[in-house]
């Protein structure tokens, strides 16, 4: 080959390349660069391996978080505690991953805390619908006091809970029409997580709800076996609901954080200077999540949007009918939940 073809070959190749990157990129929003590890390596005897398990996927923000984690728990550990990670249920659903953390079969886990409210009743708290009117009175909330409190409640049962971070704000999706009011609702098979409140929030707003955990629900769209279901804007896109869902509408009806749980087995072989380590790696893990999962949700409406899927927007007034619609819901749990608990959440946001 002469020098020139060797140069137009190359050329063509990279322009190639080129195009294939720049297809890659518009399938998958670009994620803000994981963070260098800061600190200085931990020291404490003995050699440990984590598993890790989620139920969403490798392409979402949350197992980005996790990659942190692991990088920031092996780099100080100098590499003495060795972190795996399962995505996609692998493991077992959230309920599943929970009771292996408790048989002391797996080490950790970061769900949804609304499967988990027949544990702890007090995460019921984030189910309430319309409660969190912001990021930032959730980051109040779950980096406050509360959350404190609610992650020492929940270090009981063979668990050790150490940090939070999120799954965000949820949002509606469909196979059979646009939904911008209660009224549009009717009759839609809805799956919800399995948690008593979700289920009143959307037979209160006159759907038709069934609960199934996560790891069931792609193939229960695909089969039609339920017509709709409401995650945040990440969970949407990295699950490709979309692929089997055609209509999208922005309610932000709840706010989901995920808690991120130790197996107590595990934990209570680890040296007290590892412990610590996991709590700063969890900490840093979660502020990490959260900023990717937000800084994504514009791409990610635009993304949905070009690969086909209605997108609804809703005005002031049309979410406020979904407000008022859903207004019992606080009646029929507020004194399970704890009207205190649910007042100092209000006075936060004011
Ligand atoms: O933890 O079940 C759900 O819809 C949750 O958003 C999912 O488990 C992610």
């Amino acid at each position: 080959m002469t020098t020139t073809t060797m140069t137009r070959v190359t050329s063509m190749i990279g322009a190639a390349l080129l195009g294939l990157t720049a297809l890659q990129a518009s399938a998958a929003p670009e994620m803000p660069p994981i963070p260098d590890v800061q600190g200085d390596v931990v020291q404490a005897d003995g050699d440990f391996k984590l598993k890790f398990s989620i139920g969403t996927t490798q392409s979402g923000a949350q197992y980005r978080g996790l990659e942190y984690f692991e990088k920031i728990v092996e780099q100080r550990s100098d590499g003495h505690i060795q972190v795996e990670l399962f995505p996609g249920a692998q493991l077992g659903d959230d309920l599943q991953a929970v009771s292996a953390l408790q048989s002391g079969t797996l080490e950790m886990t970061a769900p949804s805390t609304s499967p988990l409210v027949s544990m702890f009743p007090k995460f019921a708290l984030f189910d309430l619908p319309f409660l969190f009117p912001t990021p930032d009175v959730a980051d109040q909330v779950l980096d406050g006091e509360i959350g404190q409190q609610m992650l020492d409640d929940a270090s009981t049962n063979g668990l050790v809970a150490i940090g939070w971070a999120e799954n965000g704000y949820r949002q509606l999706t469909n196979s059979r029409h646009e939904v911008t009011a209660p009224e549009d609702l009717e009759g839609l098979k809805i799956r919800t997580m399995q948690n008593p409140i979700h289920l009143d929030i959307w037979r209160t707003l006159g759907a038709n709800p069934t609960p199934m955990s996560f790891a069931e629900l792609f193939t229960a769209l695909e089969q039609g076996v339920v017509d709709g279901q409401e995650n945040p804007w990440i969970t949407i896109q990295s699950s490709r609901f979309n692929e089997v869902q055609d209509y999208a509408t922005e309610t932000n009806h709840v706010y989901t954080p995920f808690i991120t749980l130790v197996s107590e087995r595990f934990w209570s072989r680890l040296p007290a200077d590892y412990q610590q380590l996991l709590r700063d790696a969890a900490k840093q893990m979660g502020d990490y999540e959260r900023h990717v999962g937000r800084s994504m949700n514009d791409q990610i409406k635009q993304d949905l949007a070009d690969s086909g899927m209605q997108i609804t927007e809703l005005t002031p007034e049309q979410v406020k009918a979904f407000q008022e619609k859903v207004a019992p819901v606080y009646d029929n749990w507020r004194d399970q939940i704890g009207g205190e608990l649910i007042d100092q959440v209000r006075a936060a946001s004011q």
